[in-house]
């Protein structure tokens, strides 16, 4: 799962991302010398991986992992406050996820929040990007037309493209719609922005945060939102656990910030995770909520889903009741699974395929 922060200059990105990737990026200064994102891919520690790997005992245990990408600007772009660079445009497009990083903290040059307007100026911003995505291609289409090509698909790309661009011209996100297949299908390459799941951190300062029970409702009303305070917890990411955990506790925080960011973003994406097992290998995949045996058996790898036949399966709950992979065999709760099973959040399978 690909995350990319985005939000105005100084509002705490990089300090955000230092804290979920433990990373030592440089804040603020950074984007004067250097116009490539900052990268880092972390672990997903999922307690129900370390139990299957302290029952397999594989020989190699894989996490799922996110990646996180924290996008600079180049001073003089910063300096118009545009938020994308056309060279992060590109990157950002291929994110799963984005994360909408909010300054609610004084700050010296910047000086009192304003956190909603902040929201709704890089709203207006992600909305005119697919905007002129739309227009573009309306037009192109047009002209295609002209010139009599005027296939089935080319007209259903163009109804579709229509109702995304009223939508965008009522200052609605692209998210908020519903699509047939088909028209899913027909506007995918174009990655529009305001149609990529959102969620808001509102990054606060020590002195406020837990105390913005207002500003989190408002912006509930149209986002799904997390608040940090960046710097803090930026410090704590470079304790160890232990340490860490004393001061958490004084500041209110009940998780780190890369778990609390991690279960939002599952959420948000709408991502579950199910495990392979073996003596090689015990290891976590995600996929989406509602898909099934075959698209899990294709996301290990193509000629799984090629070549299904069944997937075994049984539940990490039931493992864990039953002690033993041979209890939950004697139980009956092993299940052969076909095509089309919608596969569960912590479904351990093993696909059965032939080619
Ligand atoms: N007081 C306070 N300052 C912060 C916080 N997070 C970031 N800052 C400061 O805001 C400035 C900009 O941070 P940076 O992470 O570089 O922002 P970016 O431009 O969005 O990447 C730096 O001086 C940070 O120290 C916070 O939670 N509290
Ligand atoms: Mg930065």
């Amino acid at each position: 799962m690909k995350i990319g922060l985005i939000g105005l200059p100084n509002s705490g990105k990089t300090t955000i991302f230092n804290t979920l990737t433990k990373s030592k990026a440089e804040v603020t200064e950074y984007a004067s010398k250097k116009a490539e994102p900052n990268i880092a891919v972390v672990n997903v520690i999922d307690d129900r991986v370390n139990y299957l790997s302290a029952m397999y005992k594989p020989k190699k245990t894989v996490y799922a992992t996110i990646e996180f990408i924290d996008f600079v600007l180049p001073a003089k772009e910063s300096e118009k406050s545009d938020i994308f660079s056309s060279s992060s445009m590109a990157m950002i497009k291929n994110t799963d996820a984005l994360a909408l990083v909010v300054r609610n903290f004084q700050d010296n040059l910047m000086g009192a929040p304003h956190s909603l307007n902040d929201i709704n100026q890089i709203n207006t911003e992600l909305m005119l990007s697919d905007l002129i995505i739309a227009e573009n291609r309306l037009e192109k289409i047009e002209l295609s037309f002209k010139r009599g090509q005027k296939t089935n698909e080319l007209q259903l790309e163009e109804k579709t493209i229509r109702k995304i661009h009223e939508q965008l011209n009522s200052n609605k996100a692209i998210r908020d719609m519903k699509f047939s297949e088909y028209e899913e299908k027909a506007i995918r390459g174009f990655q529009f922005l305001t149609k990529k799941p959102i969620m808001v951190i509102l990054n606060s300062g020590e002195d406020n945060f837990g105390k913005n029970e207002g500003l989190l409702k408002e912006i509930s009303k149209n986002y799904k939102c997390i608040e940090f305070t960046g710097n803090f917890e930026m410090e704590l990411s470079q304790l160890d656990d232990d340490e860490a955990k004393i001061f958490m506790e004084d500041m209110g925080i009940v998780e780190s910030a890369r778990n609390r960011l991690t279960k939002f973003a599952y959420d948000i994406v709408g991502y579950i995770s199910f495990f392979t097992v073996g003596p090689d290998e015990v290891r976590a995949w995600n996929i989406h909520k509602g898909e099934t045996a075959v698209e899990a058996a294709g996301t290990i790898h193509t000629d799984l889903s090629r070549g299904f036949i069944r997937a075994e399966c049984f539940s990490y709950e039931n493992l864990i009741e039953s002690g033993s992979e041979k209890a939950v065999r004697e139980k009956g709760l092993f299940r052969l699974e076909g095509k089309d099973y919608i596969v569960q959040d912590g479904d351990i399978l093993n696909i059965r395929f032939n080619i």
